[in-house]
């Protein structure tokens, strides 16, 4: 147990009664690990998507793409550590295998891979290429990989488990240190399966025989974490949705069984038994994969500011993913964006206003007097977590001409947002004018031990780029002619490129997973213009793009094959492209 003087040493002006007393500081519940505590310090890195999706336009492979497809002209992965770091990420997380099954490294238990692509002649690593980038930039390496594989034809047998470890084997031996591995709980089922072409369904909690698995991480990989979407407790949770933003309120604790339903992914458990922190994880476009389509949707600085705020601002970490174009490459748009992103988080955070401060800290309030009214809109506190996470309720004033005006957190969700603190808390308002400030904890699990509060004036972004939402585009006459089929009729006969469907975004319910969608120009003869499935719709309900060869039509019909819940299809928004 650390001392109070150690503490001392970074806390100073902060220590709350008990820490004044000279008192030891006991722990507070569950404590995070040395891993943890080490990753909590990261706050922000990098996904990186890459595979044979990004030459067919997909985000799920279905397992029988042709490995011929993967020749990047210029496929550059210095270039990615390079703008990675640029962009303040500490680290990459890189797909070594997506569902696909396509393994971007030349595993030696396949021959469905890099080795059997064009690029370098079959000889080239992707792995390798990366994990050595990394290191010359200073940036930690880890790596995804799929447990669910649609190309292998022992899927769902014990056999692909085997093969399964001995892939994370050679990753966890052959390219140096990793600081994490993420295992996708993603399973839609069918898949290729070496031709077998078919559903397969495994049971989450016991196919994968993880606790050997994690044993073998452990020994191999000591610093490594495990981020596992799947049944046995990782170190880390994900938090239920791919948006890039974890709930106010936000635990870092779960408990060591059972099931972990949205509430406790987005807002942890309070009294949890086990520290699992959550990551959130969001892609820079609205895909994880590249699409030309969505060059145009590259998200905004306010966006990005957004998800910060909504991420690393409420105790979490933020896994922000670059996809590669076909060239092998983060397109320009991207890397520029997300250089404004880490250039405004260095903007906004550069001056503590509260250093010029006079602070004094009595009980559990802590009064910030300032020489002169001041003007500021972003209040940060932070736990030493260390001790556990404690704080459960927090007030924050700004006095204004004399009164004591309440703030609160503009981004919340839900009540004032004034709850947890943990690693660090970061609280937007609108621009107040204060001679002081004042923060009192009202509740906590244990006596509080607050390492840093701190005030900032946060410049307006001027010059920013349209917002990535996309435009709605409903003008079309749309009827149900039964619970899974809807027609959308055009003004007139038209040739159509394509159709783009808007799943509902407020529930899983009607979310369309497999579709058909045909066109007629005489309600008698249809044409289809695709059937498929829409990948990885559930946990990111983006619009969905079908293009299709140009095609007369005066009627659309959309086919709901498969629903992710429920028995009517929904939609947000659809659109028909033309020429
Ligand atoms: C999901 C996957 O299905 C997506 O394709 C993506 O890799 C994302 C990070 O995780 O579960």
């Amino acid at each position: 147990m650390k001392s109070i003087v150690t503490l001392a040493l970074f806390c100073c002006s902060f220590l709350t009664l008990q820490a004044q007393k000279g008192a030891a500081i006991s722990p507070c519940g569950p404590v995070p690990t040395e891993n943890q505590l080490r990753w909590q310090d990261m706050e922000m890195y990098a996904f990186i998507h890459y595979s044979l999706n990004t030459y067919t336009d997909q985000e799920w492979g279905f397992g029988n793409e042709d490995p011929k497809l993967f020749n990047p002209s210029d496929l550059d992965c210095r270039q990615w550590a390079r703008v990675c770091k640029q962009a303040g990420m500490k680290g990459i997380i890189f797909t070594a295998k997506h569902h696909c099954g396509f393994c971007m490294w030349p595993s030696k238990y396949t021959e469905y891979s890099v080795k059997n692509s064009p690029w370098k002649n079959g000889q080239g690593d992707v792995v390798r290429e990366l994990a050595e980038a990394c290191r010359e930039e200073g940036l930690e390496y880890a790596v995804y990989l799929s447990p669910w594989d649609r190309n292998h034809p022992e899927y769902g047998k014990p056999e692909y488990v085997t093969y399964f470890r001995n892939q994370l084997r050679e990753l966890l031996t052959e390219y140096g240190d990793m600081f994490e591995v993420w295992f996708d709980g993603a399973n839609g089922g069918d898949g290729w399966y070496g031709g077998a072409n078919e559903m397969r369904r495994i049971d989450r909690t016991t196919y994968y025989e993880w606790p050997e698995t994690y044993q073998m991480i452990r020994e191999l990989q000591p610093k490594a974490l495990i981020w596992n979407d799947g049944s046995d407790r990782g170190d880390l949770r994900w938090v239920g949705t791919e948006a890039g933003n974890i709930g106010e309120t936000n635990w870092s604790l779960l408990n060591d069984k059972g099931d972990v339903p949205y509430e406790q992914l987005h807002y942890g458990l309070e009294n949890g038994n086990v520290w699992v922190p959550g990551e959130t994880n969001t892609s820079i476009r609205p895909g994880w994969f590249y699409h030309e389509t969505e060059n145009e949707n590259v998200k905004s600085l306010s966006k990005l500011m957004d998800t910060y705020y909504k991420s690393v601002g409420r105790n979490s970490c933020l896994l922000l993913n670059f996809p590669i174009a076909p060239n092998g490459r983060i397109h320009p748009t991207d890397s520029l964006r997300g250089i404004a992103f880490n250039k405004m988080i260095h903007e906004v955070f550069k001056n503590d206003l509260a250093k010029k401060a006079k602070k004094k800290t009595q009980g559990h309030e802590t009064l910030i007097t300032f020489k002169n009214p001041t003007t500021f809109n972003r209040f940060v506190a932070e736990e030493d977590i260390r001790y556990g996470q404690r704080v459960k309720k927090f007030s924050l004033e700004a006095e204004v001409d004399g009164q004591w005006v309440p703030l609160k957190d503009e981004l919340a969700d839900r009540g004032d947002g004034l709850t947890t603190i943990g690693h660090r808390r970061i609280i937007c308002f609108p621009n107040v004018s204060a001679t002081r400030l004042r923060f009192t904890i009202l509740d906590s699990k244990c006596e509080p031990v607050i390492k840093k509060v701190a005030v900032y004036l946060a410049p307006e972004i001027s010059q920013d780029t349209p917002d990535a939402g996309e435009k709605h585009s409903s003008n079309y006459y749309i009827f149900f002619g039964a619970d899974k089929m809807m027609f959308v009729t055009l003004n007139d006969e038209t040739t159509v490129t394509g159709f783009r469907y808007l799943p509902p975004q407020d529930s899983r319910e009607g979310l369309v997973t497999h579709y058909r969608i045909s066109a007629t120009t005489d309600w008698s003869h249809w044409e289809i213009l695709g059937e498929g499935e829409f990948s990885n719709i559930v946990n990111n309900p983006i619009w969905q793009t079908v293009r299709c060869k140009p095609t007369r039509a005066k009627v659309i019909r959309v086919e709901g094959l498969r629903l992710a819940q429920g028995e009517r299809m929904g939609y947000s928004d659809v659109e028909v492209l033309t020429e």
